[in-house]
């Protein structure tokens, strides 16, 4: 019951003197309707008979007749479900008056709160998210950022509250949980130490929102990862590189050491340039870097006596080497080498 204040030895008080506490009012209420509220009185019905009405928001302005009010009774119903996330708050005013109209009372301020329900999950900003993170970074480091929302309360309720988790990572390579996700900023960062472009280009990780401290409603969206390869892969697109193919066996020559040579102007002095050698595949890292590489006369000199040894076999040749000019620095450069124990050849390759 809300009862119109009392006005003290015939001084008008200002209704902010008084706290008329909030009515509060479900949504989503299932009815039947109209259904009662509080009832309104005016203490001058003792002397007198006193009709009711209200006035206001969701009265007799917009949204109107979501309340009303029994003239005799004073009993203040809502007419409908509310919803909060449409109108979270009715300020109205009740109005006690005799029967030739005349006000017994002031108005008497009336604030209906729709209180919240958990009626809506929350809502990913994006289906894909999308983030890169470079080759190595450290744990820490920040990835990408994952925002979902919620329509229902976040102030007086965590219906509104998202939790954001990481469900699963593909590829679980080098092991799962590689990422974190900050539970409340959606902020995805590095977990572990390993991450390597050329073994796992991308990662695809599921995240989930879930409202309600994480337990609640649910929703899910996909992040995406490119782990960007640092600046010692970059020398990995590099102007020269070989392969040795075994043409007796047809092949890779695996683990045989290659080193690079350039002839100094003037006279015949050679400079070694880099030491390698070759992997399963019969290949090495590219011996010039693009910055590296200037016009000029260089040599590849191949251990090929070393690697037949390592086979079993003899070879005629202890060691090959294959001499060639470099006249456009920019132009890519492929110099294979294919052996025998008694044969080899080599060609411009590209
Ligand atoms: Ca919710
Ligand atoms: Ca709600």
């Amino acid at each position: 019951m809300l009862t119109f204040p009392e006005h003290g030895h015939g001084l008008r008080r200002h209704k902010r003197d008084w706290i008329i506490p909030p009515i509060n009012c479900p949504e989503n209420d299932k009815g039947p309707f109209p259904k009662q509220l509080a009832q309104i009185k005016s203490n001058k019905d003792k002397e007198t008979k006193v009709f009711y009405s209200i006035t206001g928001q969701g009265a007799d302005t917009i949204p109107t007749g979501v309340f009303i009010i029994e003239r005799e009774t004073g009993w203040l119903e809502v007419t409908k479900p509310l919803d909060r996330e449409e109108k979270d708050k009715y300020v109205l005013y009740s109005h006690a008056v005799l029967a030739n109209g005349q006000p017994v009372e002031d108005p008497m301020e009336i604030i209906i709160t729709v209180t919240d329900q958990n009626d809506n999950r929350p809502v990913f900003t994006q289906a894909v998210f999308h983030g890169s993170v470079l080759e190595g970074a450290k744990p820490g480091t920040s990835v990408l950022q994952v925002l979902a929302t919620d329509a229902d309360d976040a102030v007086n309720s965590n219906n509104g509250v998202v939790s954001y988790s990481i469900l699963s990572q593909v590829p679980e390579k080098p092991k799962p949980g590689m990422f974190t996700i900050n539970s409340s900023s959606g902020l995805v960062s590095v977990a572990e130490p390993g991450l390597v472009a050329e073994a796992v280009p991308e990662y695809t990780l599921e995240i989930q929102a879930a409202d309600s401290g994480g337990y609640g409603l649910r929703a899910t969206a996909t992040a995406r990862i490119r782990v960007q390869a640092d600046g010692m892969s970059e020398v990995g697109k590099g102007t020269l590189t070989t392969h040795v193919l075994n043409t007796a066996t047809g092949l890779p020559a695996a683990g045989l050491v290659v080193r690079l040579a350039q002839l100094q102007e003037p006279g015949p002095q050679w400079t070694e340039l880099a030491q390698s050698h070759t992997d399963a595949d019969g290949r090495c890292q590219p011996l010039l870097a693009p910055e590296q590489a200037k016009a000029g006369t260089y040599k590849l000199h191949f251990e090929t006596a070393e690697y037949w040894q390592g086979l079993g076999d003899t070879s005629f040749y202890p060691f090959v080497e294959v001499i060639f000019i470099i006249t456009d620095p920019a132009q890519k450069l492929h110099v294979p080498l294919l052996i025998s124990p008694y044969s080899y050849t080599t060609y411009r390759g590209s």
